[in-house]
């Protein structure tokens, strides 16, 4: 269902980016203003929550009556890693909840003929064969970890078919897996597994300590450069006209442990320490194995960044902005 007449296609000419000033946003800004990746005749708006609060609907309607936007491309979300999720499962989901239906119903409104919004790899079915498709989202519980934002996001896929079914909007979203690089928040308590790791491994090496990994290590994850998502974003805003979601990952071969993602945190950034595991702290869930078939179908020469290379790049990038990054 869900296919969106190719024909009328749209050529952006205002694209509003909710959540422009994350490491996504952040991305986007770079790939479009150093890497050629708008056109002539667009203008693109990065939002951050000073801009308004868009889990206010006035707030959330005054700030898309300003831009009028053709296109829109919706990150904006509470977001956070494993342990953030664990505490405040019930902010997820309300907050993010907010967000997501002031968002679309304001683009409704002023007539946006294009919405991408993101889900995530950790929003599927826990209990699942692998690897995980599009097909899967709704078919069973997410992991209990993270079940309020793992069901927020879920609701936006039902948005996406209700807006089309009822109004024809061409509104779609993307489900990337873990995602790291410059900006990213390297919050230890908050954040995500590398830029967690990143940010323990700078300091412990200052202090001569060890980096503490939290878990066993064994769980497994794919992880993709923010940049990377970044220029797979604008191909979806531009050219991918399906309501159903898309997987944007690099492939399953990719997936590594967290003790693997440990091993090269440690090389990015010639780390000298100990490297323990506290495996008192949670593992979450074990694996969320994506297949990103459908995308190759459609990108087949896509390259992504090699994980290494990848890493090295957010790791001095962190050295380099220690003091003004999120943390
Ligand atoms: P992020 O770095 O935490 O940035 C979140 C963005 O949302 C920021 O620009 C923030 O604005 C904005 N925001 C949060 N609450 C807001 C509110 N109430 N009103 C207005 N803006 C608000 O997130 P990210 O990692 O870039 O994630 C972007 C999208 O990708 C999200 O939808 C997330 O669910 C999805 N995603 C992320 C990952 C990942 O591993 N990071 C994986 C899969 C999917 P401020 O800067 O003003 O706070
Ligand atoms: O990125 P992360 O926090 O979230 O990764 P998920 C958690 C995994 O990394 C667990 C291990 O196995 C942790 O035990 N880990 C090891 C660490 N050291 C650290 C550390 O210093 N910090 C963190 N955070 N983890 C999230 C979802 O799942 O995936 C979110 O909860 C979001 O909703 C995100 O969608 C993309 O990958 O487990």
């Amino acid at each position: 269902m869900g296919f969106i007449d190719s024909r009328k296609r749209w050529e952006p000419s205002m694209v509003l980016v909710t959540g422009g000033s994350g490491l996504v946003g952040r991305a986007i800004q770079h790939v479009i203003n150093e890497e050629g990746g708008g056109k002539d005749g667009e203008e693109w708006i990065f939002l951050s929550s000073k801009d308004a609060d868009l889990m206010n609907k006035e707030e959330t309607q005054a700030v898309f009556q300003k831009h009028k936007p053709t296109h829109v491309i919706h990150l904006a979300a509470m977001v956070g890693g494993l342990f953030k999720n664990m505490r405040v499962n019930l902010d997820f989901w309300r907050n993010n909840i907010y967000i997501n239906d002031n968002v679309l119903q304001a683009a409704h409104e002023v007539d946006a003929v294009k919405v991408v919004s993101c889900l995530s790899t950790c929003i599927f079915p826990d209990k699942t064969t692998y690897p995980i498709d599009e097909t899967m989202i709704h078919n069973g519980p997410p992991h209990a970890s993270n079940f309020g934002y793992s069901y927020a996001k879920r609701m936006i896929d039902v948005h996406n078919r209700a807006y089309f079914e009822q109004y024809g909007r061409s509104y779609t979203s993307v489900i990337p897996t873990n995602v790291f690089g410059p900006h990213d928040n390297f919050n230890i308590e908050d954040g995500h597994v590398l830029p967690g790791l990143i940010h323990k491994a700078y300091r412990a090496q200052k202090e001569g300590k060890p980096l503490v990994v939290w878990g066993s290590g064994t769980p497994r994850r794919q992880f993709i450069y923010s940049l990377d998502l970044a220029r797979l974003v604008l191909w979806v805003v531009r050219d991918y006209n399906e309501v159903e979601p898309i997987i944007l990952s690099v492939g399953e071969e990719e997936e590594v442990s967290i003790k693997e993602a440990a091993e090269a945190v440690v090389r990015a950034l010639d780390f000298k320490e100990e490297v323990v595991y506290d495996t008192d702290k949670s593992d979450g869930q074990f694996k969320k194995t994506a297949s990103n078939a459908k995308l190759m179908r459609y990108l087949p020469n896509f390259a992504f960044t090699p994980f290494e290379k990848a890493l090295k790049e957010t790791c001095d990038w962190f050295v380099a902005n220690y003091d003004n990054a999120r943390k």
